[in-house]
């Protein structure tokens, strides 16, 4: 059987990428906010029901500008359930980062453990909508107008969720999201800021272009991190079938639902209430006691056959080296972070995965439990 992989990133039509290079190639404006980058964020500002989007070379740098735009400081709540990029950005602000709990049916902060971390240092909370289910923005939102906190949310798997028909990437002070080849909507390497005005997205387009207001000004310490024309163009048109892969996505998700259904020490997720969804990821949960096997075994009997699920997101961030020392590390503070990563396999989830493909997967599965 040929590879499957947990993803397959979708591709533009050639010929039509083909025509819009030719543009450029005419142009001679191949980057620094060009006519393609401009109707890019427009175009996405439009789909995503938002004012205000500045496009990124990638999330993590957009992470790190967003941090950097609020001028945030000291400690920041944050949790351990997620890619690492989301705690470096931190690092590489000289942020300490304060490990939260997650909560156990959408792996994102517990607001109810945010509290608790707060110190005089604490400036801001950063959480992450984890394989685009939205966070409890209402409670995060009282905490921090309570203490005086910022929100950063890293929306990286969470392009074109809503919530009550309105986008999450209104929530908090600023929104990240990550085009990367992985995610649902990709532009090869990308991503963007959003922001609630106009005059914070000009700081950060200023911040994002080595800080230059105009040609002789400088506003502050800048980097290089501007989306380029030959990447916002694909962008466009992967706007163009982002709405049918997503229900492609849907599709897909409901038949591993269905044929996961009632087996035993496997914890399968249905949407949540009023969430327009984007099916970026299929997470499961596997309980070694109920179902027989470690999530370990099923991960390498699925690599055995050719199938490569992956564990997103073990280990914790707070048990890389970089982050262990911290207290707020210590695996009995993170107890449910801990064993959602002990128990979580993503299975491979893209729009060119067959019905066959998932079906023999899920045999695969069913055939672990069988042999007990
Ligand atoms: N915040 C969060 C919450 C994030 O999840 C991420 C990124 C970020 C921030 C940072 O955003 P970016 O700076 O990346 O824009 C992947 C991605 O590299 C990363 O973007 C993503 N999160 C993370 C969850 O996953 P890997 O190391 O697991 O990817 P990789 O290369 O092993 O790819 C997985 C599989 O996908 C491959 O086995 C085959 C398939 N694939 C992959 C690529 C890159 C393809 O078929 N084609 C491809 O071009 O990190």
């Amino acid at each position: 059987m040929e590879k499957i992989y947990i993803t397959q990133p979708s591709l533009p039509d050639l010929e039509e990428y083909t025509k819009l290079l030719k543009q450029i190639w005419q142009s001679k404006q191949i980057t620094n906010n060009g006519d393609f980058h401009k109707k890019f964020e427009a175009e996405l500002c439009k789909f995503l029901k938002v004012d205000n989007i500045s496009l990124f070379t990638n999330g993590t740098l957009a992470l790190i500008v967003a941090l950097q735009a609020l001028r945030i400081t000291g400690e920041v709540i944050t949790t351990p359930y997620s890619f690492v990029a989301t705690t470096h950005a931190l690092h590489w602000n000289g942020i300490k980062p304060v490990f939260c709990d997650i909560n156990e049916h959408d792996f994102n902060i517990n607001p109810d453990k945010i509290e608790a971390l707060i110190t005089p240092r604490t400036t801001a909370i950063m959480p992450v909508h984890v394989y685009g289910n939205p966070c409890d923005n209402e409670k995060i939102q009282q905490i921090a107008d309570v203490y005086g906190l910022k929100i950063i949310y890293d929306a990286a798997h969470a392009f074109g969720v809503e919530n009550n028909n309105k986008s999450v990437l209104e929530w908090g002070d600023l929104s990240i999201l990550s085009f990367h080849a992985t995610k649902t909507f990709n532009t090869v390497e990308g991503g963007a800021i959003i922001a609630k005005d106009e005059k914070l997205k000009k700081r950060i387009d200023y911040l994002k272009n080595f800080g230059f207001a105009n040609e002789t000004t400088v506003i502050g310490y800048g980097i290089n991190a501007k989306m380029n024309e030959l990447i916002s163009a694909f962008g466009l048109l992967q706007l163009k079938s982002i709405e049918n892969e997503i229900e492609i996505r849907k599709e897909k998700t409901i038949l591993y639902r269905n044929l996961l259904a009632n087996i035993e020490g496997i914890t399968i997720f249905e949407d949540f209430e009023n969430v327009k969804h984007n099916y970026s990821y299929f997470p499961i949960l596997i309980d070694k006691n109920k179902f027989g096997k470690t999530r370990d075994e099923l991960y390498e009997r699925l690599k055995k056959n050719n199938i490569f699920p992956r564990r997103y997101f073990y280990p914790l961030i707070s048990q890389f080296p970089a982050y262990k020392g911290l207290v707020s590390s210590k695996k009995e503070n993170l107890p449910v972070a801990t064993k959602n990563a002990e128990q979580i396999l993503c299975l491979p989830l893209y729009s060119k995965l067959k019905s066959t493909e998932i079906e023999i997967i899920v045999e695969i599965i069913t055939s672990l439990k069988i042999v007990l």
